[in-house]
Formats: C-alpha cells, structure tokens, sequence
C-alpha cells in the first residue's frame, strides 16, 4: 500500500494566468512550459488503517501549511473513503526560489497515490487531478516541452517535444527568499476582477500558443525568445494594471532583465522569464550557459543562480530516497 513518486517542476513560457472556474481550478488560458531535469520532489505515500489523520513531512519536518491540499488531492485519486495516508517528501530545491513547488508536489503526489491505492488511473486523468490542486501542476506530469490546453470541462495536456530533441537549459537567477506579498491563486482573481487588460490577456493567448508551438516545432530560438518575453511582460502587465497592483518585481528582477537585453545584443542565445515571484529565468542554448550563468551571478541583489536542463514527466520511481 506504498509507492513513490518523482516529479520535477515546470516554468512556463507562454504563462497560466486567470481561471474560468474556482471551484474546479480551471485555467483561463491554455499554456506551454518546459519540464526541468535534476530538480525534483521524490514523494512517498503510504495508505496506513491505523492512522487516525493524514501526516506530511516535507525534507523530515512536519509540514502543516500544505496538509489540507495534500489531503484534498489524496480524496480526489484514491475516493473520500479511503485509508489515511503518511506521505513523506523529500525536495532537492530551494522552495522558495519562485520554481512553483506545488507543481512538482502535486505532480509526484497524484502518481504515488494512484499506485498506492492500487487504481490505473491513466495519464491524461492524472494530470487533471494534479491540476485541480495546482493549475501548473499538470504540466509536470508530462516531459520536455509541454502544452496545456482547455477542453469543455477538462485540461488537455501533451508533450510538443521532447527534452533530448532541444535539450535548452534554464539558469536562475535567485534574487529574493521571501515570501510572496500575495498568492498566486489570489492574485489571478484579483487580475481577473480589476485589471482593464485581463480581457485582452485571455484574448491573444491562442495568438501566442501558436507562435511558440510553432518556434518549438522548428526549434526556432529566436521566435521562441520574441514570444516567450512578450507573453511574460503581457502577464505583467495585467498584473500592474489590477486594482490594488500586484507588482512581484525587485530592482534585482529588472537588473537581470537589463542584463539579458546586453547579452542578447552581442549575439547570445538567451531570453528571460518571469513567474509570480521576484526570481529571473534565463532560457539559453547549452552553448551560452557559462556565459548566462555568470552574468546573472555577478550582479548586486542576486543572492544565487541555479542551472537545469530539461526532463522527463512525473514517474514511479524505486522506493529509495535521493541521497
Ligand atoms: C504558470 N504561474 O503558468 C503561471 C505563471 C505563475 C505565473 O501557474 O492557483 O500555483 O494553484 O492553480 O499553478 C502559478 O500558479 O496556481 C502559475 P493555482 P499555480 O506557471
């Protein structure tokens, strides 16, 4: 009655922003991420009669904060009927480095309990469910590059390519651990309610899902940069366009951003995002890396840079923990 799971985290290019349904946690808009390699959340759930409440530890410490959603997910695979669960999870991250680590949690989440609880629940099911307790997190459960899209009353979720066949790396840039001034769940209802742009947003984004589908089909990198950055500062600017502004920028976030535009202009294939937080994703050829990666490091006001390359989807995995 155990299994476990390892999922890594995604980072949207053609950003998630906006729901058309709460209480479902249906996006608004379709999306395309990039799965990461090397960084994951290795999740063991265990299905115990002799528990009398579920349990969560997250890196061996008791973690209270994220229990209700874990628990909320855990009725939605394995039915409201069933056994109470330990789950323990081990994340090989910084949690708060703005890599949205409920994506990765949910992802590995919805497979190891599928296992556990001895139910063959298919992918295209999986991710659904990962995506009703985190819009992002149905992405992980797919490898590469991936598209969501809104179906009627589901979320359709396919890889475009795959990791090895367009192995990019994604530097980041690290420029503030602290908390988020406002979640990201609120802050897409305040955009959705407020913003005079919201409606623009929602409107285009098939414009910008075919533009990156295709600068991904022909491995365009310079049609995946202009789009991937438009598609982000768009987010934003509803964001800063709402009513009270959600602005999750630091001076470090535009530093980094001037920084990019500089490599960019002596000819390095680099180009940034930017998710409900303060921290700077550079997306770059493997050639650029050393060179993205020290650029970024050296400014004032970021405090570290981490590198991944791109990976596979959420995955049973041995019953040993990472080491
Ligand atoms: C994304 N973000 O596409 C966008 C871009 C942040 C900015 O998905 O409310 O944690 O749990 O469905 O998935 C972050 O939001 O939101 C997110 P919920 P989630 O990656």
């Amino acid at each position: 009655m155990h299994a476990v799971a390892a999922a890594a985290p995604n980072i949207a290019l053609i950003k998630y922003w906006g729901k058309r349904d709460r209480a479902r946690n249906l996006p608004a808009v379709g999306s395309i991420s990039v799965t990461l390699a090397e960084l994951e959340t290795r999740m063991r759930i265990e299905f115990d009669d002799t528990l009398d409440a579920d349990k969560l530890t997250v890196n061996g410490a008791t973690e209270a904060r994220m229990l209700p959603r874990i628990s909320r997910c855990l009725d939605a695979v394995a039915g409201t009927a069933r056994s109470r669960a330990r789950v323990d999870s081990i994340v090989n991250f910084p949690v708060a480095a703005g890599l949205a680590s409920s994506a990765s949690a949910f992802a590995a989440a919805v497979v190891a309990a599928a296992k556990a609880a001895g139910r063959e629940i298919d992918r295209h099911t999986l991710a659904n469910l990962a995506g009703s307790a985190s819009g992002s997190a149905a992405r992980s459960l797919y490898g590469g590059f991936v598209e969501l899209e809104n179906r009627d009353q589901t979320v359709a979720v396919h890889t475009l390519r795959e990791a090895e066949d367009w192995p990019l790396r994604v530097v980041v840039a690290i420029t503030s651990s602290g908390p988020k001034p406002v979640s990201s769940g609120d802050a897409m209802e305040r955009s959705r309610l407020t913003s005079p742009f919201y409606r623009r947003w929602v409107d285009e984004q098939p414009t910008d899902l075919a533009a990156a589908r295709a600068a991904i089909g022909a491995r365009d990198f310079a049609a995946l940069a202009a789009i991937s950055e438009h598609n982000c500062l768009k987010m934003h600017s509803v964001m800063w366009a709402s009513r009270p502004p959600i602005v999750y920028w630091n001076s470090a976030t535009l530093d980094c951003m001037q920084r990019i535009r500089e490599l960019q202009a002596v000819g390095t294939e680099v180009f940034f995002t930017i998710d409900a937080g303060p921290q700077v994703k550079a997306i770059c050829t493997p050639d650029c890396e050393a060179q993205v990666k020290a650029a970024l490091a050296e400014l004032d006001g970021v405090e570290s840079v981490m590198v991944s390359g791109l990976g596979p989807g959420a995955a049973l995995t041995d019953d040993e923990w990472a080491t």
